[in-house]
């Protein structure tokens, strides 16, 4: 699959410093993450790209140490501690598209029972750098508060956000009722066991493999609604 990768800055990241960040990642050095992301900054290299091709690059790789058995959750929560000491640092630096406009509000949370929140936090950013304000629930989040957020700030499309099948079913709960009492905003669902076919079955109305692609088909959700609303308003 060819990923849209809207680098709002042309200049790429040294191949070597890439290298650092995913090595720093994945062996949870904190030192050596923070070193490469400020010499990112200090060069005035992309830090769009240091984010996912580093910071995410390197939390794949920790994803399979963790499913061969080498890394466990000890591993795991310090590599997160990781992950986000250079997104604290490259975060700032990250520069808005150009013709950024105020585009809409995104309602965005992970749901009940994970915790889980890398993937929805760069969800966010890819929305923010686009224009979107973004309510952000956080994670963990209960399905009467999503839906009461919903109802309250009447966001333009509401992301939620689920790493853990055990979760999934509570996904279609809350689809249900925000289809029911947020029906003006398109519901879009990710995380890694989610695919189109998966978000379909949850009564979604569309998923995207990662954040790029989140805002890509977020907009088309957002225009073909409009389009149905202003066909059934007529002329
Ligand atoms: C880091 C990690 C953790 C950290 C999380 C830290 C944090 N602050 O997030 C900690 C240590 C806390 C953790 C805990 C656990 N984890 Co864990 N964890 C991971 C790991 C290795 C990486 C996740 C990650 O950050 N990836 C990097 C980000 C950038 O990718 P991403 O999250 O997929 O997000 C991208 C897309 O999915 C998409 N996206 C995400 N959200 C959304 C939303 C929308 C609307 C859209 C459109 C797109 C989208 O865009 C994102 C950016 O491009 C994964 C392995 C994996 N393969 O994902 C396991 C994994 C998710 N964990 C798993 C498990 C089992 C657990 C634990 C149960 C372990 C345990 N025994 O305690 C606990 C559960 C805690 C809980 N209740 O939630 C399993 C889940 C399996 C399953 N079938 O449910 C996985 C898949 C590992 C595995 N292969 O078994 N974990």
């Amino acid at each position: 699959m060819s990923l849209q990768k809207p680098w709002p800055d042309p200049t790429p990241v040294d191949q070597s410093l890439l290298d650092q960040i995913r090595t720093a990642v994945v062996e949870y050095d904190e030192a050596m993450v923070l070193s490469a992301c400020s010499t990112v900054i200090d060069r005035g290299m992309d830090a769009y790209m240091a984010i996912f091709d580093g910071l995410v690059a390197g939390m794949e790789e920790v994803g399979r140490l963790f499913d061969t058995h080498e890394y466990f959750v000890p591993e795991l929560l310090m590599c997160a501690d990781t992950v986000y000491a250079g997104l604290n640092t490259l975060r700032p630096h990250v520069r808005s598209r150009p013709n950024a406009q105020p585009n809409g509000v995104a309602l965005i949370g992970v749901i009940e029972g994970d915790i889980h929140d890398i993937g929805k936090n760069l969800v966010k950013m890819v929305f923010e750098i686009a224009g979107y304000k973004i309510n952000d629930l956080g994670s963990d989040v209960g399905i009467r508060k999503f839906v009461r957020e919903a109802v309250e700030t009447k966001p333009d499309v509401i992301l939620v956000s689920v790493m853990m099948t055990t979760c999934v079913p509570r996904v279609k709960e809350l689809v249900a009722l925000l289809h029911k009492e947020a029906p003006w905003a398109p519901i879009m669902v990710g995380g890694c066991s989610m695919d189109d076919e998966k978000v379909r079955e949850l009564g979604g109305d569309g998923a995207a493999p990662d954040a790029h692609n989140a805002l890509r088909v977020a907009v088309g959700l957002m225009s073909d609604l409009r389009k149905k609303v202003n066909e059934s308003v007529g002329p």
